[in-house]
């Protein structure tokens, strides 16, 4: 009986007594910091005068005149976004060459006096309006270092340069995010002085008196720079965060543009002192800026989701570049990537399997705070474990075996981030296997492995900074990525073909024969054309193929050149320098050839493009017949692989003459190859 009345009791406490919250662990997250954290994926647009000097830094001495877009429309780029399920755009307002997409009242450096709309137009109120028409946060980018003011450096500019953030901040509606870059101070036009001015990256901005403007006028609005405020930069421009990255960060010890900023602090200390999230930012293309070069350079699909899944799935959010066109566009090839990127992140996350399912664990907190918070796609409600439990286990049973391959954690992070060491267990026929270990969680971690088909999976937290707080455990199952494999021959006639997604099978076929499964590289040594594809199960991707010459195994360059072997590694992304102006090719015997081809350097930084050439061919290497001459007339714009054909002539040597390249420097070289008649 007075077990019983015990046991009333006691219920009757748990029923009328909440359980309190767990307390929080510092630091945590202000209000504006938890609503940006929820957008996750959004844009940035890099355009401004360098679209139209083709240029990445401008030096400061660019003319109004310059600017002048045909086609510009930013409700394209709205459109473009949104239907990228992007939540907002920042726009580069003012970039390091000074130039002002708006028509600020503090300088005549700006759109009013360009000929795009006579001058009366204004592209920080198109853009605004537009994100405001799609539904879309819109943010500015100002930089910092400006130069084209006469008065960089001195205290004047930091004025000028607090009324054009009043400007921005005034004029064009709701801000979400105010962005400083960290590059300052250096050479530049500086109003025709043109010369070097370094600035105290600590003290010249006087930071702690320009915050203030962007709280007043826009309190909603989070600071993006290297130490924040609210923001911080990942510390790399490829747009990955690390598998351990602290929202908490030592931001007192950190400031604009410091030189041991990424090695040091761009993943977040455990015991930071304040929160300041990542946000990763990448371009699509090499370039932040449009640069038409780099049309066919716009990042491929498996490159989009990898970056994807190391920003967003890695407690940061992402911010995606589109470099806007010189018409004013989001290129067409932009485009299809980012529609191809949205489309493949809608299929990899298109259902979520553990709903449904029956979900423990242990310890539990109490009522309110069950482990069924963690399937109620609700943010705001959460599991949690007792003050003193900084261990614990989840546990999901699938009614039946499941395929998956994903598995989504978010931690509760109005509470701080908590999560240091977990693991992740999947059961098959009964006996557990570890699947991962892991470290951070924090707002969104999205872990990929192999698919398995499992009957419960176990995500076991080892250590915490205080009593572990979850709002979501989320599985999937990621159709695979059946993008077209890569073909490379080297050097010594190795073929090797490799997928994007290793788990997938790879199929080749050599000059049209049976498709065979791909193990490992083969010898091909003579001409043809191999075609692959990758494939799992049933389902088949589109195909790659991949023309090649006859066998470079014998081949010999005349010339003395530091990276001979990269101009034949058939890998597009190394080359080398041709110092004499040409390459000289000893085939190892006579041969058949009816033309040449020429793949120019397609690394980021570019130079030494050929535009004008000869191709000379020789029997015995003494005397030389020239059988082609002409100039490649596009390639300052496009610099894909080049041919040039002539009537086909017997030769042992082939000489490639470049009479003058794109910027006069010395011809550089990605591949070479000869073409040889058809068979
Ligand atoms: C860098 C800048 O210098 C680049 O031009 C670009 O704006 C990038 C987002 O930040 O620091």
């Amino acid at each position: 009986m007075q077990r019983l009345l015990l046991l009333f009791c006691l219920l009757g406490s748990l029923a009328c007594n909440p359980v309190s919250p767990p307390a929080p662990v510092l630091p945590i997250p202000s209000e504006r910091q938890l609503a940006w954290q929820e957008l996750e994926f959004y844009g940035f647009v890099h355009f401004n005068m360098n679209t139209f000097s083709n240029m990445e830094w401008g030096f400061g001495d660019e003319q109004p005149s310059q600017f002048n877009p045909t086609a510009l429309d930013c409700r394209q780029w709205a459109r473009v976004c949104k239907e990228a399920g992007m939540k907002g755009i920042i726009l580069t307002a003012k970039h390091h060459d000074g130039f002002c997409l708006w028509p600020s009242a503090y300088t005549e450096h700006s759109v009013k006096n360009s000929p795009w709309k006579e001058g009366k137009g204004d592209v920080l109120k198109d853009l605004s309006e537009a994100c405001q028409e799609y539904g879309l946060k819109f943010g500015v980018y100002l930089s910092p270092w400006d130069r084209n003011h006469a008065e960089y450096g001195k205290p004047e500019y930091v004025s000028y340069f607090r009324n054009q953030l009043r400007e921005l901040l005034t004029n064009y509606g709701e801000v979400f995010e105010v962005w400083f870059d960290g590059a300052n101070g250096g050479t530049g036009y500086y109003g025709g002085a043109n010369e070097e001015r370094r600035v105290d990256k600590k003290a010249y901005y006087d930071w702690p008196n320009t915050f203030p403007i962007i709280r007043e006028l826009q309190p909603q609005a989070v600071i993006f720079g290297d130490a924040g405020l609210d923001v911080r930069w990942v510390g790399n421009e490829h747009g990955f965060a690390y598998p351990t990255t602290w929202s908490n960060l030592m931001r007192d010890s950190v400031y604009a543009g410091m030189p041991e900023y990424a090695a040091r602090y761009s993943s977040g200390q455990e015991n930071g002192s304040h929160w300041v999230p990542a946000e990763a930012d990448v371009s699509i293309r090499p370039g932040w800026y449009y640069h038409p070069y780099e049309d066919h350079k716009v990042k491929t699909l498996p490159h989009l989701m990898d970056i994807f899944y190391k920003s967003v799935g890695q407690n940061a959010s992402l911010l995606l570049n589109l470099p806007v066109d010189d018409r004013g566009l989001v290129h067409e090839h932009d485009v299809a990537a980012l529609q191809a990127m949205a489309a493949k992140i809608k299929e990899d996350f298109a259902e979520d399997l553990a709903p449904g399912n029956q979900v423990a664990a242990t310890p539990e907190r109490g009522r309110g705070y069950e482990a069924t918070r963690l399937l109620d796609n609700n943010y705001q409600t959460y599991w949690a474990t007792p003050d003193d439990s900084l261990q614990a286990t989840i546990q999901l049973a699938f009614k039946a075996p499941t395929s998956l391959n994903r598995l989504v954690l978010q931690e509760y992070t109005a509470l701080g981030q908590r999560v240091k060491a977990f693991e992740v267990w999947g059961q098959t026929d009964g006996s557990w296997h570890k699947i991962a270990t892991e470290t951070t969680i924090g707002y969104k971690r999205i872990m990929r492995f192999p698919e398995q088909k499992i009957s419960a999976i176990k995500v076991k937290i080892l250590d915490a900074k205080g009593s572990p707080a979850l709002s979501k455990l989320a599985v999937y199952h990621a159709p695979p990525l059946l993008y077209p494999p890569r073909i490379l021959r080297d050097r010594e006639d190795m073929v090797s073909i490799s997928a994007a997604d290793e788990q997938l099978e790879v199929y080749y076929s050599l000059d049209g024969g049976e498709f065979v499964r791909y193990e490992a590289p083969f010898s091909y040594p003579q001409s043809g054309t191999i075609t692959a594809y990758v494939a799992k199960a049933d389902l088949k991707g589109l195909e790659a193929s991949l023309k090649i010459g006859p066998s470079r195994a014998a081949w010999q360059f005349k010339e003395k050149l530091e990276n001979a072997n990269l101009i034949l590694d058939g890998k597009t992304e190394t080359w080398s320098e041709l110092p004499a102006g040409k390459l000289t090719v000893d085939l190892g015997k006579p041969m058949t050839i009816e033309g040449i081809s020429y793949l120019p350097m397609q690394a980021r930084w570019i130079k030494g493009f050929v535009q004008a050439y000869t191709v000379e061919v020789s029997l015995n290497g003494r005397s030389w017949q020239k059988v082609a001459e002409g100039e490649f007339a596009n390639i300052a714009r496009s610099p894909v692989l080049q041919t040039v054909e002539f009537a086909p002539t017997t030769c042992r040597w082939v000489r490639f003459v470049s009479r003058k390249t794109i910027d006069d420097q010395v011809p550089t070289i990605a591949e070479f190859d000869v073409l040889i008649p058809a068979s």
